[in-house]
């Protein structure tokens, strides 16, 4: 068996497993993390210089390798050209997207910095599976330097539809870039046809019928793997969880009222803004449900250095503070905002405790917490998840209710259609979705792309 090498921009810290830790690659590449297998990347660390020799740590049967940034590149790599241009373009999101030609310059340097760091460590028979979108140049500057390992490619976050992928002014240098990879993975087929159909324009490039990619004489095949959760793990961590006394001191305070939960990352992403707004709605059209519903938000801050991430910060304590001035009653209050992470027990319970998952983004790669929400759920007396048609796990999860989040008064509408549905409704819609959940799972996801990586060589050599 061929050694796996996976690089992705943040490597976990290996010492900090019970922290909460909200992002969802992680979750879903556990799976591939098999004995021997190392996992490349960013400490998370800033210093001076980006440095040049990887720290390696053994533990639990991995080695860890990690370089820390330097903070010119920081600025530039990461918060720059990664977030402040692919992350809102790629979310087909133009008018958040800045461009700086000098960021994208480090940007590429960056990932030459990463590939030059990989290398000493690499063996003839490495499998190397590189992650998004931070890392998109990594495999063509390996094969610069002479790797001929087999690489493959998962992009975790949309690819854009080729009109906003052409406003990329290096739009053609990554493509280039990314068919340097044997293999390129994608969330949903979706996704896959918006990089095929930017492919086509790009001269030289020929896709056969069956599939394969040609370019410059070498070949890459695309494929569609969703990545998933380990639900019957997360099932058991929910009724675990169930018995914990923060859970039923979440259910004491909700005083028999039912309980909707969201669960984000602080991202323009995920929607929050719109999702306050419908559900300030739903409690203004329905002043019959009103005392009916708690709402907890709880949200992680991310990227805080990024203005428009802090900007969102404060749009949410404002609407926060507006919902609960507007509506809130001595003995209730509508709204509850935790903005921090929340440990994944605590997470589990309080998703089993919800009569609503409320999972509204305006573009998601995936989205794993509408798989989590789902796992959660006591199959007897299920909750219903409210799921937007733009986030790439709608695609898996068609008996969830769908919903355009950018639409307020549908999402207020769905959030009454669930708070009312009837149990038998409920528990088939559910059963529907874990058995999707089940199988579109973390390990479905591994097993699947890291397969084609390994048989490739067959299709290497058409
Ligand atoms: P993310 O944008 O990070 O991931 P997501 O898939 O929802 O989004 O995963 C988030 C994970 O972090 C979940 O496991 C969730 O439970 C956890 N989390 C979120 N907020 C938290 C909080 N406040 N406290 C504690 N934990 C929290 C990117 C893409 C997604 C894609 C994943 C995996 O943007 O579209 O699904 O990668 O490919």
């Amino acid at each position: 068996m061929a050694r796996l090498v996976i690089v992705s921009n943040r490597v976990p810290d290996p010492d900090e497993t019970s922290g909460p830790r909200a992002g969802g690659l992680a979750v879903g590449v556990a799976e591939a993390l098999t004995p021997g297998t190392l996992w490349f990347g960013w400490s998370g660390r800033r210093a001076e210089k980006t440095t040049a020799l990887p720290r390696c740590i053994e533990a639990k049967g991995l080695t860890y390798a990690t370089i820390d940034l330097g903070e010119a590149e920081y600025r530039a790599f990461y918060l720059g050209f990664s977030n402040g241009t692919l992350w809102p373009l790629f979310h087909m999101m133009p008018s958040l997207t800045v461009f700086d030609r000098e960021e994208y310059v480090i940007y590429r340097e960056v990932n030459q910095a990463f590939a030059a760091a990989l290398l000493p460590l690499l063996r003839p028979d490495d499998m190397i599976w590189i992650h998004d979108y931070q890392l998109l140049g990594v495999a063509a500057a390996l094969r610069e330097l002479g790797v001929t390992n087999r690489i493959g490619f998962f992009l975790h976050i949309p690819f854009p539809a080729p009109a906003l992928f052409e406003i990329l002014p290096p739009a053609a240098e990554l493509l280039d870039n990314m068919l340097a990879h044997d293999v390129i993975g994608f969330q949903t087929a979706r996704d896959r046809e918006h990089f095929l159909t930017s492919l086509r324009a790009l001269p030289g490039s020929h896709i056969a019928a069956d599939g394969l990619i040609s370019h410059n004489g070498r070949h890459a095949v695309s494929v569609v793997t969703p990545i998933g959760i380990d639900a019957d793990a997360f099932s058991a961590l929910a009724i675990r969880a169930a018995r914990h006394v923060a859970t039923k001191r979440m259910i004491e305070s909700l005083a028999g009222r039912a309980l909707m939960i969201g669960v984000d990352r602080l991202d323009y992403t995920k929607g929050l803004p719109a999702r306050f707004d419908a559900y300030s709605r739903f409690l203004s059209t329905h002043p019959e449900h009103r005392r009916q519903i708690s709402f907890l938000q709880v949200a992680a801050p991310s990227r805080e250095e990024v203005e428009r991430y802090r900007a969102l910060r404060e749009e949410l304590n404002y609407k926060t503070g507006e919902i609960n001035g507007a509506y809130s009653d001595f003995d209730w209050v509508p709204l509850r905002y935790m903005a921090r992470p929340v440990s994944r027990t605590l997470i589990a319970g309080f998703y089993r405790t919800a009569r609503i998952g409320l999972v509204t983004p305006l573009r998601d790669g995936m989205n794993l917490v509408a798989k989590e929400y789902v796992a959660a759920q006591n199959p007897t007396d299920p909750g219903v998840l409210v799921l937007s048609r733009f986030a790439g796990a709608a695609a898996g999860l068609p008996e969830a209710l769908l919903v355009n989040p950018f639409d307020i008064d549908a999402v207020a509408e769905a959030i009454g259609t669930a708070l009312v549905m009837p149990l038998d409704e409920r528990q088939g819609r559910h059963a529907a979705l874990l058995a999707r959940v089940r199988e579109e799972s973390a390990a479905a996801y591994c097993r699947a792309f890291t397969a084609r990586l390994a048989e490739g060589n067959s299709v290497h050599g058409h």
